[in-house]
C-alpha cells in the first residue's frame, strides 16, 4: 500500500503560512531522504529572500521558482492561514481526562509490559513516533535470547503439501509504507499512549504465501508468536497464546506483511524481535509479535485464545464467536481527536491552538468536525493540507475560543454518514480540557 509522503515546511508569508508537501508515493526514503531535500534543497522564505508563493494550492510543475521543483518534481505548495503567526505560545494545557502517566519509559512486566508513547508530540514535521518511544504492549520473551535472534525459524504447517522451515534471515525485507499501530484496549488511562507510528520493512505475507503449496482446503491462515514470560500476568489480565486467523482473502485486501524492521532498523525485542506481523488499519492485538508458527487452516477453525480475549475491544459481536470465520477483521474506523491544547498570545488576544490527528479508516473525508461540549455546536475543522491518506495519520489544526474558563468535553466526529466511525460515535476518544480562570 503506498504511502502518500507529506512533508512540512512551514513559511512565514504576509497573510499566511504556506506548506511545502511532498506527495510522491513510495516510502524508501521517508525517514530521512525527504527531510534533507527540504534542508537542502529550498532557501528559507523567512530569511527574506526565499521563493514567493502565491495564495492558493500550486499544482505539479507550478512557478515555485529558484530550482527547488528541480530538486523536487512532485511537490507543491498549499497556503494554510496561520492565525498564530507572530504570536507567542505560553502554555500546553494537560488534558484534565484520564491518568498523567509516565511516558516513553519501560512500565510492568512480561504481558503487562508497557511503554505509552506521548501524543502531545506528534506534530506536522513529526509524523513518525521514534522507535525508542512506541508504544509497547508486552515485553520481550525472558526465555528469548536477542543474540540469536538470527537463527531464527517460522514453521508453516498445517493444509500445506509439506511443512516448510522458513528462516528469517532468509527474508527480503523492503519499505513498506508508514503506517499507525494502535492497541485496541487503549484509552484515557493512558491518554492514548497505545498508538504510534512507524515506517515498516518486510515482506508481504502472500508472498511468502506464494513459495507454500497451499492444499485448496485452506481458507485462512493462523499466525502464532512466541508468548511465554516468566511473570505471570496480574490478575489473569492477558492469556498466554498470541495467535489471530486471518481468512486467505484478508491477506491480500489488507496487504498483511511480516515485519523485520522499524524506521529503517531492525525491530527492537520488545516490537517483535526477528519478525512480528503487521496488518495495515488493524488493531495491534492482530500484529503478532515473535511470530513462530504459520498455519494454514480451514473453515472449521475454531477462534483463538487472542481473538477471544480481544473480542470486545475489536468490536466483535456478542458474544465472542466460536469460529474464527464469524470474526469480524479487527480494523479501525476512521479516529480523530486532539493530541495538544495551546494557549497562545496573539495580538493581545488569548487564542487557543487545538492539534489533532485523524487516523484509521479506509476512506479519505474531508468532512471532519469538533465539538467543544455537548450543548455546543458542531464546527467544522479545515483540515490543511488535506487529508490525503489514511496512514499513517494526518495532523490537524483549529482555532479554539472557549466562552469562558472551566471543563470543556472535546469530541471530533466525521460528518459523513458513508464513513464508519463507531468509537466516535460513542465518544471513545472524547478529551476534557480545563481553562483557567
Ligand atoms: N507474541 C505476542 N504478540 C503480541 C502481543 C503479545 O502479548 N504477545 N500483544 C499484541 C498487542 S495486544 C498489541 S497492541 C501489539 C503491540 O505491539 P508493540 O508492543 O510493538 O507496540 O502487539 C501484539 N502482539
Ligand atoms: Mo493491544
Amino acid at each position: 500500500m503506498p504511502w502518500t509522503r507529506r512533508l512540512f515546511l512551514r513559511r512565514s508569508l504576509a497573510g499566511g503560512a504556506a506548506l511545502l508537501v511532498a506527495c510522491g508515493e513510495g516510502a524508501e526514503d521517508a525517514t530521512d531522504g525527504g527531510l534533507s531535500l527540504l534542508d537542502g534543497g529550498l532557501p528559507d522564505a523567512a530569511d527574506g529572500d526565499g521563493p514567493t508563493f502565491d495564495a492558493g494550492v500550486v499544482e505539479d510543475g507550478g512557478a515555485l521558482g529558484d530550482g527547488a521543483l528541480d530538486a523536487a518534481p512532485d511537490m507543491m505548495v498549499v497556503d494554510c492561514a496561520d492565525p498564530f503567526e507572530g504570536g507567542e505560545l505560553l502554555e500546553i494545557l494537560d488534558f484534565a481526562s484520564g491518568d498523567q502517566p509516565t511516558f516513553h519509559r519501560s512500565l510492568g512486566q512480561g504481558w503487562d509490559g508497557r511503554l505509552y508513547f506521548d501524543l502531545r508530540q506528534v506534530d506536522e514535521d513529526a509524523l513518525l513516533t521514534p522507535t525508542e518511544q512506541f508504544f509497547v504492549r508486552t515485553f520481550y520473551p525472558d526465555p528469548l535470547d536477542p543474540d540469536r535472534a538470527g537463527e531464527w525459524t517460522i514453521e508453516i504447517e498445517g493444509l500445506v503439501d509439506a511443512p516448510v522451515s522458513l528462516n528469517v534471515a532468509d527474508l527480503e525485507p523492503r519499505d513498506m509504507g508508514a503506517f499507525v499501530l494502535e492497541c485496541s484496549g487503549n484509552g484515557d488511562f493512558s491518554q492514548f499512549g497505545l498508538l504510534s507510528a512507524a515506517t515498516w520493512q518486510g515482506v508481504p505475507l502472500s508472498e511468502v504465501l506464494a513459495d507454500v503449496g497451499v492444499l485448496p482446503d485452506a481458507v485462512a491462515v493462523k499466525i502464532s508468536g512466541f508468548d511465554e514470560h516468566d511473570v505471570p500476568s496480574r490478575n489473569g489480565h492477558s492469556t498466554p497464546g498470541a495467535a489471530w486467523v486471518i481468512p486467505l482473502d484478508q491477506v491480500e485486501a489488507t496487504g498483511a506483511f511480516l515485519a523485520t524492521g522499524m524506521n529503517g532498523e531492525a525491530l527492537p525485542p520488545d516490537h517483535g524481535l526477528p519478525v512480528r506481523l503487521y496488518v495495515p488499519n488493524w488493531y495491534g492485538c492482530a500484529c503478532i509479535k515473535w511470530v513462530d508458527t504459520i498455519t494454514l487452516v480451514g473453515a472449521d477453525e475454531p477462534a483463538t485464545g487472542q481473538m477471544i480475549e480481544f473480542a470486545t475491544r475489536t468490536h466483535q459481536p456478542r458474544p465472542a464467536p466460536a469460529l474464527a470465520r464469524d470474526f469480524l477483521p479487527p480494523s479501525m474506523d476512521q479516529a480523530a481527536m486532539p493530541v495538544r491544547v495551546e494557549r497562545w498570545q496573539v495580538d493581545g488576544e488569548t487564542l487557543f491552538r487545538v492539534v489533532g490527528i485523524a487516523w484509521g479508516g479506509y476512506a479519505v473525508t474531508d468532512a471532519l468536525e469538533i465539538r467543544f461540549n455537548p450543548d455546543e455546536a458542531w464546527q467544522p475543522v479545515d483540515v490543511c493540507p488535506p487529508m490525503r491518506s489514511n496512514q499513517p495519520w494526518t495532523v490537524w489544526e483549529h482555532v479554539w475560543q472557549p466562552a469562558g474558563p472551566g471543563l470543556y468535553q472535546v469530541r471530533c466526529r466525521v460528518a459523513d454518514d458513508a464513513v464508519p466511525t463507531q468509537r466516535l460515535d460513542v465518544g471513545f476518544y472524547d478529551r476534557v480540557v480545563r481553562v483557567g480562570g
